[in-house]
């Protein structure tokens, strides 16, 4: 299919900051893998190194970037066998300006939080029109147990409501109108918030609703960013 031009500049974007990226990462590092469009250019662009010799083992964070990198031919290992990583490369769906993340626009962000959190360094790669002032234009992914969805829906909505955010919750959908189901299995309830102006405070209280397994808010995860602008690449942190 032919990208309309806006999404090739979009894409090419995206492919520049995730083979700046994989020029980072140095033999004998263990890494998570991330999930999502540039995330997948940072492991084609690894690929090509681990062909070329670099020596790497990774932990994917999602089925889609597992048989990437099983076609790319990088090694693979689990947090089991790898509880301690050195560096997570992943995507975002808005990057604010204390590195403060949401994420889990293709439905990864569970087992991309676990990655992150075992990584000494998360490095977030994205084109720059990711970057936001204040979080919450893109919808929040809040994953739930489909066990008491209602119930869930009506806790999330009240708790939304005492911080003062307004905002629609919807159940995603897959391309074929099902109910969509993460990989581990789970249902999604998008918040559609506008803008949620106390992130750190709506993730912890998030984390204590029963039936919400995760959420894309990543508070404190991410230590570097590199943002791919009409400009040339913004490097932030490390
Ligand atoms: C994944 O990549 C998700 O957490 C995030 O929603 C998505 C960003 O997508 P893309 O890189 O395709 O813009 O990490």
């Amino acid at each position: 299919m032919k990208m309309n031009d806006e999404a090739f500049v979009s894409d090419t974007l995206k492919r520049a900051a995730g083979e700046r990226a994989a020029a980072l990462v140095t033999d004998g590092m263990k890494l998570g893998l991330g999930s999502g469009s540039t995330a997948a250019h940072f492991v084609a662009a690894l690929g090509e190194r681990v062909r070329e010799g670099l020596q790497v083992v990774g932990v994917p964070t999602s089925e889609a970037t597992r048989e990437q990198a099983e076609r790319e031919g990088i090694p693979l290992t689990t947090l089991d066998e790898t509880p301690e990583l050195d560096l997570t490369i992943d995507g975002a769906d808005e990057i604010d300006e204390d590195l403060r993340l949401i994420k889990g626009g293709g439905g990864a962000h569970l087992r991309e939080k676990i990655v992150a959190s075992a990584s000494r360094r998360m490095i977030v790669i994205a084109d720059g029109s990711k970057r936001v002032q204040t979080l919450g234009r893109f919808p929040l992914p809040i994953e739930v147990v489909p066990f008491g969805l209602r119930a869930t829906e009506i806790a999330i909505t009240k708790l939304v409501e005492s911080l003062g955010l307004e905002g629609e919750l919807r159940l995603r959908k897959a391309a074929d109108g099902s109910t969509y189901v993460t990989d581990g299995g789970h249902y999604i309830l998008d918040a559609h918030l506008g803008r949620i102006d106390k992130p750190n405070v709506l993730a912890s209280t998030l984390n204590n609703i029963p039936g919400v397994v995760e959420h894309g808010l990543f508070i404190g995860l991410a230590t570097g960013a590199i943002l791919a602008t009409g400009e040339g690449l913004v490097e932030l942190g490390q």
